[in-house]
């Protein structure tokens, strides 16, 4: 007898991967149940080669339901979360609503599997997409090295944004693509692009330093969440966390230049060895070859993608490295069918 589940908010940037990675991964799933607001209900949608009709979301859409995974904005889950937990169902939640609350596990399956198996809302949470892109491999070296301290900087895409940021990337590389006299004067590009979309400045021929809203001393809520989600993930209350996240011209797959403190010293070659042997991480580290991550090759891809990783030339505690992952996979709709496994396998187990 094989776990149902839900998914909320399929029809999304992230539920579109996710219906792609029910239909491709090993399959554990009994009834796969599609559910979104009454405007998207009666859509069909492809999953595990089958058409679904999508159900309007309703307390009783979730009875019978074993696993539910929300992929939807933070007050729909914080509304219809414990609804589904309510009704018997294990929700497994990509929003922002619960993932810092004491009693949610914030899950990584590589670095904290055990951490989903105590959540006493009936509640798991997914971590951000930022944070994902770099903690299976920090987790990695943590387990080796000790982490004492992360300094990072974000090259965030697109599509992080959601499908609105996708097509407002795609339509200002099209309004600037023509003018090779663009971006030589200030303002040109800003004028040529016109609508910003979700971002508060012109992303095509530039970057942004910004992801997120406005919190105290000048932090982004992006910046803020990659400290405090690594922090509880990797069950180090006190690590030092740095984080400035930019946004960058790229449609899918967050990238960050890391610089890392451990406890013990490390080395270039054994930090290498570890993260070649880590679950869920590709080494791709051979410069003189022109090997290392970009997004562009990483994009599509399940694992997080790690090169240039160098011991620091002034602190042999500290370790600089490049890594890539593929943020509406790893980062958002693959960690939270993992998840999702992770409960089906202990319901199963149980019955
Ligand atoms: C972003 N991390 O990239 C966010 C999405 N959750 O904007």
């Amino acid at each position: 007898d094989r776990p149902t589940l839900a998914v909320v908010g399929a029809t999304g940037a992230v539920g579109t991967v996710m219906l792609d990675i029910l239909s491709t991964r090993e399959d554990v799933w009994g009834e796969i149940r599609l559910l979104a607001s009454p405007r998207s209900a009666g859509r069909r949608l492809t999953v595990r080669g089958e058409q679904v009709e999508v159900q309007a979301i309703s307390p009783e859409a979730f009875d019978g339901v074993d696993v539910a995974m929300f992929d939807v904005p933070d007050d729909v889950s914080a509304e219809w979360a414990p609804v589904a937990a309510s009704r018997g169902a294990v929700a497994v939640d990509n929003s922002g609503a619960f993932r810092m609350d004491d009693d949610v596990p914030l899950v990584v399956p590589e670095v904290n599997a055990a951490a989903a198996r105590t959540r006493p809302r009936g509640i798991i949470s997914n971590p951000n997409c930022t944070t994902l892109s770099m903690i299976v491999a920090m987790g990695a070296l943590h387990r080796t090295y000790g982490l004492r301290e992360l300094v990072v900087a974000s090259y965030q895409a697109a599509s992080g944004a959601g499908q609105a940021g996708i097509d407002t990337l795609h339509d200002q590389i099209a309004k600037v693509a023509a003018d090779r006299e663009l971006g030589t004067r200030a303002g040109d590009v800003r004028r040529a692009v016109g609508d910003l979309g979700p971002f508060p400045a012109p992303l095509a021929l530039n970057v942004v330093p910004w992801a997120g809203s406005l919190k105290d001393g000048g932090w982004s809520s992006e910046e803020l969440k990659v400290r405090n989600e690594s922090r509880k993930i990797l069950g180090l209350p006190d690590l030092r966390v740095n984080a400035t996240c930019v946004r960058v011209p790229v449609v899918t797959t967050h990238s960050l230049a890391v610089h890392a403190t451990f406890e013990r010293e490390v080395s270039q070659h054994e930090a290498q060895a570890v993260l070649r042997d880590a679950a869920g991480v590709v080494l791709c580290d051979d410069p003189a070859a022109y090997e290392f991550p970009t997004p562009a090759d990483a994009v599509g891809t399940d694992p997080t993608w790690v090169g240039r990783v160098r011991r620091s030339l002034d602190d042999p505690h500290s370790l600089d490295l490049f890594l890539c992952g593929d943020n509406l996979r790893k980062g958002a709709a693959l960690n939270t069918a993992q998840i999702a496994e992770v409960v089906a396998a202990e319901l199963t187990e149980g019955r």
